[in-house]
């Protein structure tokens, strides 16, 4: 019998909304994971069930499933190591949701301030059940599997403390059950903010030239950061008050040069924001045009992202049956025969 510790387990999911992910998603969160599978047991997720909360077209849902799939593998992500499948493929994660949605409180819900955010920004009468109850699904995705870590930008703190309340409420309430997950945010990348209104988090509902999708054309991709908006002086320095655009370049940069910020600094001393950009433009090249080339060639096969998917599902499910007969069992509904 081994004495092994079991490696630590990770979770995290993207939603299938736009039909490309931004750099604010692989900087925030894709490239954790990618670096995570070596030393966690992965699980992530194309969280469909959670892309239905806002508008969506059936036959766009379907495409923009299979890539981010596509993407996913492009990025790094190896079905060898890690479990990759699709949220509505395990049919545990709504039977959870519903769980937790009622040990949730009405109140503790409505302080989510991303429902409140897109509430805003969609329309409150457009607003859905579906959205205000996103993060109590979101939690029961993360506790389904029993996550140690989860690796998010920082615009899921907010949601990943409700999970953690809820994990702790249910075991205080009905015996342990969940393992109590922390978050796990790379402070450097948390927050990849829009090329043009650096004031707000880069992000598909702002879509305009201030959102680099990683699948557009890589010429498109070297204008943006070419016009990212900048602030009025000339120094390259890393000041996220009074230079967020700069800062952001920097961020960037740095990121995907595995480089630090203040080497940066020292490299464009006496340089001005114009050779800073037009590097970052052909770094930012160099690392979509590989990215996209390997996207379109596994949406080529669409038979076999399919098959890899439905192999992750099984998975999942062999992982997600025992925790949701054991909430079921503790909650007190009698076993189905
Ligand atoms: N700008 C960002 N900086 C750092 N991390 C980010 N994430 C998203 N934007 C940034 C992280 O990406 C992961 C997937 O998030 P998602 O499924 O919510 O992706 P999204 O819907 O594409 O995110 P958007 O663009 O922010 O959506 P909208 O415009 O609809 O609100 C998460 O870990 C997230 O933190």
């Amino acid at each position: 019998m081994s004495n092994a510790i079991p490696a630590p387990r990770v979770l995290s999911g993207i939603q299938p909304t736009a039909d490309s992910f931004h750099l604010g998603n692989y900087l925030g969160a894709v490239r954790q994971w990618v670096a995570m599978q070596d030393d966690h047991d992965a699980f992530y997720c194309i969280v469909d069930l959670h892309g239905i909360t806002v508008d969506f077209e059936p036959a766009v849902l379907r495409d923009r499933t299979r890539r981010a799939a596509a993407q996913l593998l492009a990025a790094g992500i190896d079905p060898e190591r890690s479990t990759l499948f699709v949220q509505s493929h395990v049919a545990e994660h709504a039977q959870l949701g519903w769980v937790l949605g009622c040990i949730t409180g009405f109140g503790e819900a409505s302080r989510m301030t991303q429902f409140k955010d897109k509430t805003v920004k969609g329309g409150a009468e457009r607003a859905t059940v579906g959205l205000f109850t996103y993060p109590v699904l979101m939690a029961g995705d993360i506790m389904l599997y029993q996550a140690d870590r989860v690796p998010v930008g920082g615009d899921q703190r907010q949601h990943l403390e409700l999970t953690r309340d809820l994990a702790g409420r249910f075991n205080s309430r009905f015996g342990t059950t969940f393992r109590v997950p922390e978050p796990y945010i790379v402070k450097e990348t948390a927050k990849i903010l829009d090329l043009q209104t650096p004031e707000k988090q880069m992000s598909k509902s702002l879509a305009g030239p201030g959102c680099l999708f990683l699948l557009d054309k890589p010429s498109v991709n070297a204008k943006k950061i070419r016009s990212a908006v900048t602030d009025s002086g000339h120094d390259v320095r890393f000041d996220e008050a009074n230079k967020p655009g700069i800062s952001n370049l920097l961020t960037i940069y740095a990121a995907l040069t595995s480089t630090s910020v203040a080497d940066l600094e020292q490299k464009y001393e006496g340089r001005g924001y114009g050779d800073l950009k037009k590097d970052l433009a052909d770094v930012v090249v160099d690392f979509v045009t590989p990215f996209r080339q390997h996207t379109l060639a596994l949406l080529n096969d669409p038979a076999e992202l399919d098959r890899v998917l439905a192999e992750g599902a099984s998975h999942a499910r062999d992982v997600a049956g025992p925790t949701l007969a054991a909430v079921y069992d503790r909650v007190g509904f009698i076993p189905a025969r």
